[in-house]
Formats: structure tokens, sequence, C-alpha cells
């Protein structure tokens, strides 16, 4: 049995570009969500090797710890010609002081040395698990991604992380060049476009009901 989220909900992230879009794709729902920072929770160690195993290990780390249900989102870029690296270890390779330059100059550095130059040759998706625990051990869970291709060199300075180098199919910006709204892709502009949001579309209709 599903089950709804009603009251307080920890969002159980430390990266201020995720919590933001979590806090926005919460909003029409009337949820009242603290961050895990804003609780002073811990960083749990992400030691799963799928992103559906991290999102939990997050989540269930900080319902137990709040003693609230708590809602975790594990992401990253895989890219088809790095046989989907850096996938889970997307947060990883921009290092200790979070260099997503660095980051994406080291893909199109691998894309280069591949020969990786034309749009066909640099397919990439975006995938995002989304995951809520209870304090009682109950979960639900839901992933999408979204597909794309990979532009060089970095375009727009909105959103975070890998967003500037990704440009969904259909597009002609990258996630780096739209609003959170567009990146959302949500009613009245779309069914959902970004992986987060397409990945919560899916939670909010077994989890969430519109205000
Ligand atoms: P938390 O674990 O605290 O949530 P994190 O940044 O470590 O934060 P992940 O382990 O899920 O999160 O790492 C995912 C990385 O993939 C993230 O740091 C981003 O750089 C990248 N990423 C995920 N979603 C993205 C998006 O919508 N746009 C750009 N980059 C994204």
């Amino acid at each position: 049995m599903h089950r709804r989220i009603t009251g307080k909900l920890v969002i159980a992230t430390h990266n201020p570009g995720k919590l933001a879009e979590m806090r926005e794709l919460l909003t029409p729902y009337g949820i009242e969500a603290m961050s895990a920072g804003e609780l002073g929770l811990d960083e749990p160690e992400e030691t799963g090797d799928t992103f559906q195993a991290n999102a939990r290990i997050k989540a269930i780390a900080a319902a137990n710890a709040a003693k609230l249900p708590a809602f975790a989102d594990d992401s990253g870029l895989a890219v088809d010609a790095l046989n989907g690296a850096p996938g889970i270890f997307s947060a990883r390779w921009a290092g200790s002081n979070k260099d997503f330059n660095a980051a994406m100059a080291q893909i199109e550095r691998l894309l280069q040395e591949r020969g990786a130059t034309t749009p066909g040759r640099r397919g990439a998706h975006f995938v995002s698990a989304l995951c809520v625990a209870w304090p009682d051990g109950h979960i639900e869970e839901v992933e999408a991604h979204v597909d794309g291709t990979l532009v060089w060199p970095p375009r727009g300075t909105a959103g975070f992380g890998y967003d500037p180098m990704f440009m969904p199919n259909g597009f002609d910006r990258s996630f780096g060049e739209m609003t959170s709204i567009e990146k959302h892709g949500l009613p009245p502009l779309g069914l959902g476009l970004s992986h987060r949001a397409r990945a919560f579309v899916k939670l909010a209709e077994v989890c969430l009901e519109p205000r």
C-alpha cells in the first residue's frame, strides 16, 4: 500500500541546487519542509551501487535522525560514450571543492579523446531516484531520466552541477540557460522535463495531494 505524505517533511540533501528544486516541486502541495542542513543532520556515506540504493540510504538516515518522514534524491549524469560515467559518481567527479567546471571539462576531455565530436556521439542522460522514508521503515521510491546531448563550451549560468553542458532532446538550450520553471517543465509548460521533475510527478501520483 502506498502512503501519503502529510505534515512535516525533511528534505535529505546537502546540495543547495537540489534543495531549491525539491522545495519548488513540493510548493503546490503545501508540505512544510525543512532541509537536512537546517536540522544539522549528518551526511551519510553513499555506499550503494545504484541511484536508488543511495537515495534510500539518505532518506532512511534522515528519517531516523529527525524522527520525521524524509525525502531524498540521488541523481547524476550518465554519458553514453563513457559507458555511463560519471553516473553515481557525478558529485564525486567534482572533488571535495565541488568544482563542476572541472568535472565538465574532464567529461569533455574524455569525449575528445574518444573522438566524440558530433552530436550523435555525445548522447547522455540525467537520472533521478527519489525516496521518501518514514521512521517506522515504510518507503516509497521512484526513478526517472531525461535524454539529451552534451554541448561544449558550457552554456548559461542557471541551475547547478552539469546543467550548462546538458541540452535536453527537443530543445536548443541547455538546462543552464533555462529558468528552474522551464527545467521542471511541469504544467502549464509540459508534463515534466528534467529527470527530477519527471520522477517527482510519479511520486506525487502516489504520495501527494494538491492543496
Ligand atoms: P546530496 O547527496 O546531499 O543530495 P549530492 O550533490 O552529493 O547531494 P548526489 O550524490 O545525488 O548529490 O550527486 C548528484 C550530482 O549529479 C550532483 O552533485 C550534481 O552535480 C549532478 N546532478 C544531479 N542532478 C542534476 C541536475 O538537475 N542538474 C545538474 N547536475 C545535476
